[in-house]
């Protein structure tokens, strides 16, 4: 039974029995992601003395070359799930490719795949503004035993058996799903613990906030503009709002909290969106639909999109369900 103020490593290990697969794998693996934000948290937290301890692609005191938070972070994610050998494969919006990996002792026994956005949310990195890193995480396809291909990292995100992301925010949580619901947790940064905050989050049915980038407004779909028209319009009552971090982890997370909907659509600038299938919005559709939300491409459901490449790019509207069918009746009436 999970319960407030329940630290996340209580919690992991009290619903590691409820798991379909019980060999404590997972665990391990959500456990290494955990450690990992710590670190990467305890980085985004200093970025604001950057003039002060230098800028990307100066030495710092000790004489090591200070990186950009992004590779920062994808290096610290890469090392905890590698390191401790936890994982046969990782694909990252920070590598071209797919990184395969074996220990010599372990020859391929892992059974997880990660795919991972170590640092969300970029344009904010510099400006002080909330960012995320978002992981989804699959059971391979291929043989244990052989090295992982392309195969066990395009797989539908209806396959997806975890999935969740953590927020820097004015305080820093993990956000996550192992299909059983979504739990929150906060981090106390003074002691270096994450604590159950928010059990079984649940979207609003319908909410009042839509985030999308109107700056790209004339090169939206016509199904988009008439649908951000509709918000905007003052009828009856329907009193919408505009919120847009510009930070996708920031922006659902208040819309999963307050009840709205995030939208990235393609433009005559982005045909085919901005947003990464394998590990921007499945992730976030899987908790998305896990805490009773929806997440579709304006047509169809983004967990059904058959992957064909690792980068591939896909619209993606995103939150309240109602919102979220209004917005599709908007796209087929269009
Ligand atoms: P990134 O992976 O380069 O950070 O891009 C993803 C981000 C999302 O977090 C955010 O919602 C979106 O890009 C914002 O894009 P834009 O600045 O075009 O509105
Ligand atoms: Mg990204």
């Amino acid at each position: 039974m999970s319960r407030k103020n329940q630290t996340l490593g209580e919690f992991i290990i009290e619903n590691q029995s409820s798991f379909k697969y019980t060999s404590g794998e997972l665990s391990r693996l959500i456990n290494s992601i955990r450690l990992a934000a710590k670190v990467v948290n305890h980085e985004v937290n200093k970025a604001g003395l950057v003039d002060i301890i230098g800028a990307a692609g100066d030495t710092n005191i000790q004489g090591e070359d200070q990186q950009k938070l992004d590779v920062y972070a994808n290096n610290k994610f890469i090392q905890a799930m590698t390191k401790r050998n936890i994982v046969c494969g990782i694909a990252s919006e920070e590598e071209d490719d797919f990184i395969s990996i074996n220990s010599q002792d372990e020859n391929h026994q892992n059974k997880y795949v990660v795919l991972i956005d170590p640092l969300d949310g970029s344009s904010n990195i510099d400006v002080n503004v909330s960012v995320g890193t978002i992981f989804s995480i699959y059971r391979r396809v291929t043989p244990v035993g052989t090295p992982v291909t392309i195969d066990d990292f395009l797989q539908k995100g209806n396959q997806q058996v975890a999935a969740g992301y953590i927020i820097y925010g004015t305080s820093t949580m993990i956000v996550y799903t192992t299909g059983d619901g979504v739990n929150g947790f906060t981090l106390n940064p003074a002691i270096g613990t994450f604590y159950l905050s928010h059990p079984n989050m649940l979207f609003p049915e319908d909410g009042k906030i839509y985030s999308v980038n109107e700056g790209n407004y004339s090169h939206f779909p016509q199904g988009i503009k008439n649908y951000i028209k509709y918000c905007q319009m003052e009828e009856g009552d329907r009193p919408y709002t505009s919120r847009y971090i510009g930070s996708l982890v920031s922006d659902f997370h208040r819309n999963m909290i307050k009840g709205g909907i995030y939208m990235y659509p393609k433009s005559s600038k982005n045909p085919n969106g901005k947003l990464r299938l394998l590990y921007e919005c499945n992730p976030m559709a899987y908790i998305a639909e896990q805490a009773n939300g929806k997440a579709s491409d304006g047509f169809m459901r983004i967990m059904d999109i058959e992957p064909t490449e690792l980068h591939q790019r896909v619209p993606f509207i995103c939150g309240s369900k109602n919102m979220v069918e209004k917005t599709e009746e908007f796209m087929r009436n269009a």
